[in-house]
């Protein structure tokens, strides 16, 4: 049954609204070369709803949001299972009261966005496709009904946007620090990537390398001289990066080995390597990107530097994606393969959401730990409907890394997992 508030929202929309999509012109009328009169039925008491029975997806309508709505009919009522974006609640009767005028034709009530009912027809065709023509308004609305549907995908490909530039430039003085800002432009890439960020020089001099967020004052995304490495006159820097954030570089001559020269030639050459997630942006609860069941999913677990640091927590940090129930049933999300530099956690929510108590099955490793492979499966089976799957990533997660230490493993290697579903 509708609430009050429904029904109060319902009448500050009635105005705009008309039926749950917009009527425009009727089909063709129907060519009946054999009209049905010349041979009128006798047995008028049966109603010939069988073949209607079951699941319908929504695929075409002049309000494609619509599309990919789940209607299951049961006797004479079609009940809303899968609402997707139209409006409407999971258990509305969206056709009531059908009615067969004969073996391919009925008439029923259309439930509009204004939650009145409206006279319709629906013709079930022999590909198993449902046409349905509601009648309001002095006009009417052709939708495309089907058996089954390909469930929603979000993954929107997108082509890497790698970059790089050399600068060459001169100290005048020991001690001169030389300001870049946004030397590192913002990209564009959903996923974000990494910079690499070299100084060097061949005159002796130790170079000292600060890499800041264009966007934050206090601190540091890296900032050290070369002193004490292996290669006294370079300075590497690497750091994980977000989109739509730029970075400044300071590069500042700290000392030199031998006798310094003055001006002093350096050289500071970065380079871009982009990581495509078709995913992102999904570091909010209300950005959760829709997954197919059964197939591989693949991402990486964590965007870049927003500020100096990446706290634990940050929205960087989250992926979300939603996936959809046709049938009652518990998930389960496979990891497959996980980065041996993070620990990714699995949780599942209501779209309200409310966490579901979880099961785990280890497949590798501990769960707690980096790398760890396991199964997240819902505890009670879950009834029809929309759910979020938030994978969280934790461990050590290195965000900055220097001179000859290696790039870590999640920046390079994306996460894949699988969403089943169990009885
Ligand atoms: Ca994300």
């Amino acid at each position: 049954m509708k609430t009050i508030v429904k029904t109060l929202f319902v009448l500050s929309f009635a105005m705009a609204c008309t039926t749950e999509d917009t009527p425009d012109i009727p089909n063709e009328q129907q060519n009946t070369e054999n009209p049905k009169n010349e041979n009128p039925k006798t047995e008028t008491t049966t109603n010939n709803v069988e073949a209607l029975q079951g699941d319908w997806f929504r695929v075409g309508g002049n309000n494609p949001t619509n599309n990919g709505m789940l209607v299951r009919v049961i006797d004479e009522q079609g009940v809303i299972i899968l609402a997707q974006d139209s409006g409407f609640d999971k258990d509305d009767i969206k056709w009531k009261d059908i009615l067969s005028r004969d073996e391919e034709n009925y008439d029923y009530s259309e439930l509009g966005s204004d939650y009145n009912y409206y006279n319709a027809q629906m013709e079930i065709g022999t590909d198993d496709t449902l046409r349905i023509s509601v009648a309001a308004a002095g006009a009417g609305n052709i939708q495309k009904w089907v058996r089954d549907f390909a469930e929603f995908n979000d993954c929107m490909p997108y082509e890497p946007m790698n970059d790089e530039n050399t600068i060459n430039e001169f100290w005048d003085a020991i001690n001169e620090t030389d300001l870049y800002t946004g030397l590192l432009p913002a990209v564009t890439s959903p996923g974000g990537g990494y910079y690499t960020v070299v100084l060097t020089n061949d005159s002796g001099a130790v170079p000292g390398l600060k890499v800041t967020s264009s966007d934050d004052t206090s601190g540091a995304i890296a900032n050290s001289t070369a002193a004490a490495t292996s290669d006294e006159n370079t300075r590497t820097t690497s750091f994980l990066v977000y989109p739509e954030v730029s970075y400044d570089i300071a590069a500042h001559y700290s000392s030199h080995v031998p006798a310094g020269t003055s001006p002093t030639p350096y050289e500071i050459i970065w380079s871009y390597t982009d990581i495509v997630d078709c995913y992102e942006p999904n570091d909010e609860f209300s950005e959760a990107k829709a997954i197919p069941k059964n197939e591989i999913i693949e991402a990486y677990a964590l965007t870049g530097h927003i500020n100096n640091s990446v706290t634990y927590g940050e929205p960087q940090s989250y992926d979300y994606y939603s996936i959809q129930l046709r049938k009652p049933a518990k998930i389960k999300v496979e990891l497959l393969e996980v980065p041996s530099s993070v620990n990714l956690n699995v949780k599942v929510f209501t779209t309200d959401g409310q966490q579901l108590i979880t099961d785990y099955e280890e497949v590798s490793g501990v769960v707690s730990e980096d790398g760890a492979i396991y199964n997240t499966q819902t505890s009670s089976i879950l009834e029809e409907g929309k759910y979020i799957i938030r994978v969280t990533i934790g461990g050590s997660r290195p965000t900055v890394v220097n001179d000859d230490q290696d790039i870590p493993d999640h920046w390079n290697s994306p996460y894949t997992f699988k969403v089943t579903t169990a009885d």
